[in-house]
């Protein structure tokens, strides 16, 4: 009987661990490098959550809202051009985010850039582009389009999701066009570029497992029949 039960919690465990769901979490990049573009704001504030409310559960997650990102310590933001959009003066604005070590990453999320309680540059937040990975940082892969909606005070990110990407250690993002037909438009920014970041448990390390737990059945088994034969 006792056996019955050890095999069985072995045989839960073995189960949870196999259907439980892989690990993710949104993570902000380590650095970012202007490729092509300017900066009036940092595009360092591209990887800070700083403007952002994250909520009770205090982490990062897609449905948090932006209280402030109209300011130079939230938000990137381009240099502006005379007059009109951007995109009919400068081109695209080219970012470079690089990881420390290596993710594999299925979503990025986007927040805009707008000011709180304050409409103004709604038309300079990015409304388009596109998302290149690379294993090796010097080859990318094909592009993967998103756009950057709601454009409203106080939303969540908007989430692109793809297959999953393994190994990543850059991710370049081009911008491709603003909500200039709202107001402003003469320059290009965004809030906070975020990156869903997945750890899916390998088949041997699940093998390990299963040997250490059919492992430790027997043990407690055989010490069993030695206390008994002792007895
Ligand atoms: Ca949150
Ligand atoms: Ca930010």
């Amino acid at each position: 009987m006792r056996l019955f039960s050890y095999a069985a919690a072995a045989i839960v465990t073995l189960l949870s661990i196999i259907t439980s769901p892989i690990q993710a979490a949104l993570v902000t990049a380590d650095d970012v490098a202007i490729d092509s573009g300017s900066q009036y704001f940092s595009a360092l504030n591209l990887t800070n959550t700083s403007g952002l409310t994250l909520g009770s559960d205090n982490t990062l997650t897609a449905d948090d809202f932006y209280t402030n990102s109209f300011n130079y310590v939230d938000s990137w933001v381009t240099n502006t051009v005379s007059g009109g959009d951007y995109f009919n003066v400068e081109s695209s604005p080219i970012l470079t985010f690089t990881f420390d070590n290596a993710v594999d990453i299925d979503q990025v999320a986007i927040w805009g850039y707008v000011g709180f309680d304050d409409t103004r540059g709604v038309g300079n937040s990015a409304s388009q582009g596109f998302i290149e990975f690379s294993t090796d940082g010097v080859n990318f892969g094909p592009a993967i389009a998103f756009s950057i909606d709601p454009t409203q005070v106080g939303e969540g990110a908007t989430v692109t999701d793809f297959d999953l990407q393994h190994d990543i250690v850059a991710a370049r993002v081009t911008f491709t066009d603003n909500h200039a037909n709202l107001d402003g438009g003469d320059r290009v920014g965004a809030n906070l570029v975020a990156f869903n970041t997945v750890i899916v448990p390998t088949p041997s390390a699940m093998w390990l497992i299963m040997f250490g737990l059919a492992g430790l059945v027997v043990m407690r088994n055989r010490r069993k029949l030695a206390y008994a034969r002792v007895r």
